[in-house]
């Protein structure tokens, strides 16, 4: 099987030190927390960036102060950064594509329209198209979020308009209250939806993180885990970092015969040049 790329999403836009002490808001915080996933074998970083009060933000100055504060704690090439152009439920498009002009390796397009609790988060085609062509002209490799099957058509819609010319790696999110739920199932059915040469990721949402992480390791596909879906470790008991999840994935991993993705390892398979 290919090594397996973990991907740490350690910050989000929704959770807050309220729900778990350990979710990091400051640049020296979430540095620090991108460090630790670093180490403990996660080759992506997806970031989403807050104001120091933890209100979310897409300020691109904002990014780009997190960003260095991760470059300069890690030594080298170091993890590949993903920033968020999602952003949090009601933000301007504007505001979310702005950090592309940064030149990341990658950033998220979702693919579509989807309830979130009781929030509605727009990604229609115009926009997505808008996203898509900003990204090419940035070198941007996408990672395209997919909340539920239709987003993974609207995935291939932009393929055949040419808007997704480079690798095709697909982040299947499932268990978001008012979109798809979690299950094996589920995941199934959208793995099956997914072309020829693409890769994937799963992102579970709370208590299903880890049981599809688990599927995704022995599918060959790929897998996300941090605070941004899940804050906690086990029933009831809150995980003190984002690496602490990282840390059990790659021990599954290498129990179930799979070996990790290094960054350098990642970047060959995303075809990131
Ligand atoms: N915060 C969600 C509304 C992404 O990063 O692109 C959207 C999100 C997706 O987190
Ligand atoms: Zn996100």
């Amino acid at each position: 099987m290919e090594k397996l790329i973990i991907t740490a999403a350690i910050c989000g836009a929704e959770v807050t030190k309220k729900d778990n002490p350990n979710v990091p808001y400051t640049a020296e915080e979430i540095a620090a927390e991108a460090k630790r996933c670093y180490d403990a074998g996660a080759s992506i970083i997806h970031l989403h960036v807050r104001n120091d009060d933890g209100t979310p933000t897409q300020s691109k100055e904002v990014f780009k102060k997190n960003i260095d504060a991760i470059r300069a704690k890690i030594p080298g090439k170091g993890p590949i950064i993903q920033p968020s152009t999602g952003g949090a439920v009601g933000m301007k498009w504007q505001e979310r594509i702005a950090v592309v002009e940064l030149n990341p390796e990658m950033a998220t397009l979702d693919c579509g329209t989807t309830n979130f609790g009781d929030d509605i988060f727009v990604n229609d085609l115009p926009l997505m198209r808008n996203f898509a062509k900003t990204m090419i002209e940035h070198k941007v490799l996408p990672e395209l979020e997919c909340f539920e099957p239709g987003h993974i058509a609207n995935a291939l819609i932009l393929r055949k308009e040419n808007l997704l010319p480079g690798h095709m790696h697909f982040d299947i999110v499932l268990g978001v209250q008012g979109s798809l739920n979690a299950s094996v199932k589920n995941l199934l059915f959208m793995v099956e939806l997914i072309p020829p040469g693409a890769t994937w990721t799963v992102a579970g949402i709370g208590r299903h993180e880890l049981p599809l992480a688990v599927n995704a390791i022995t599918m060959d596909g790929h897998v996300r885990v941090g605070f941004e879906d899940n804050i906690f470790y086990s029933k009831g008991v809150l995980a003190t970092s984002s690496a602490q999840l990282v840390e059990r994935i790659v021990k599954l991993s290498k129990e179930l015969g799979r070996d990790i993705a290094t960054a350098e390892e990642a970047r060959a398979i995303l075809e990131i040049k």
